[in-house]
């Protein structure tokens, strides 16, 4: 094997050994278990082990399966977004912000939708912050709106001209019927809408099941996945603003 081909790793080296956990909409006897076997030899695990199996109510029933990946992964063709700008400190992005804008930049966050799931923009957010990093109410530089969670669009878009944000930063972690997708597509058709063209707050959505690439398909500047850090989101709000205003210079 070439060293940019690849196969998962279970007892040895390059055995494809992977474990998969899904659920059948079918009650547990031994029909099911061959139900689960044969999807997970379509999907290319061969020889595929059912190593568990668990009714889940009358109707259902969850698998975990174990098996040899008849895939390889080529490195050479896996595409990933860079991040293309410095992670500064606090003290720096401060800085940079009263350089770049001569007064405070003004966030305003939310979840919008049906979800309730607060605690990843909390963690940026909130002073307390995660991962060892305090989080955006910090920065002395940088004035947060949190609005918390289920706001509408019309109530995210009226907050953010009222505040006159810089930035507008949305979580979405609920994922069911792709109620993210449609959710973040939404709220940025709705802020283009309200601003004039090239005055469109900086638009940033996170939560742990986007894919990071997808941002200009939603009408978004950023996407931030699983284990972002305020850091991470600062550092990129210095490096926007600093962009837009050369752009406008
Ligand atoms: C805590 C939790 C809840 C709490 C939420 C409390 C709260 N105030 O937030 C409660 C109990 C209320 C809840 C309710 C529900 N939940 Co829930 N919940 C979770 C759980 C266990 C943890 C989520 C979490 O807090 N993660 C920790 C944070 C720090 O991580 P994070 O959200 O990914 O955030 C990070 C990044 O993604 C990113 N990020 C996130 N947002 C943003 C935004 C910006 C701007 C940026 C820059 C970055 C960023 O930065 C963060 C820090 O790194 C997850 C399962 C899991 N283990 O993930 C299920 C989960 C999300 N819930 C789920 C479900 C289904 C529900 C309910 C529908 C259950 C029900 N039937 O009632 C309800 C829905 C309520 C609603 N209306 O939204 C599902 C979602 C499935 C899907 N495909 O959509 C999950 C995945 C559980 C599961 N496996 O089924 N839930």
């Amino acid at each position: 094997m070439s060293g940019s081909i690849i196969r998962p790793y279970g007892d040895t080296t390059g055995d494809g050994m992977v474990q998969l956990s899904f659920t059948l909409p079918i009650p547990h006897d031994k029909k099911a278990e061959g139900a689960a076997l044969q999807l997970a030899r379509k999907m290319g695990l061969d020889p595929a082990l059912l190593v568990h199996a668990k009714a889940m109510g009358p109707d259902f029933t969850f698998f975990v399966v174990y098996g040899s990946s008849t895939h390889l992964v080529n490195l050479d063709e896996v595409r990933v977004v860079e991040r293309e700008y410095p992670l500064l400190s606090a003290k720096d992005a401060n800085l940079a912000i009263r350089r770049t804008l001569r007064r405070k930049l003004v966030v305003v966050g939310a979840c919008i939708g049906t979800d309730a799931h607060t605690v990843g923009i909390d963690a940026i957010l909130n002073i307390k912050g995660f991962a060892g990093e305090k989080g955006l109410e910090y920065y002395r530089e940088i004035k947060v709106v949190n609005l918390g969670a289920q706001v509408l669009v019309p109530e995210l878009v009226a907050r953010a001209r009222a505040e006159k944000a810089d930035a507008v930063l949305v979580s979405q972690v609920v994922t069911q019927k792709d109620a993210h997708i449609h959710n973040t597509t939404q709220m940025s058709a709705a802020f283009r809408e309200a601003y004039p063209a090239g005055h469109v707050p900086i638009l940033i959505v996170g939560g742990p099941r986007f894919e990071e690439d997808s941002a200009a398909q939603l009408g978004v500047d950023r996407i931030f996945g699983r284990g972002t850090t305020p850091g991470e989101v600062a550092s990129y709000l210095v490096h926007e603003i600093t962009v837009r205003k050369g752009r406008k210079a």
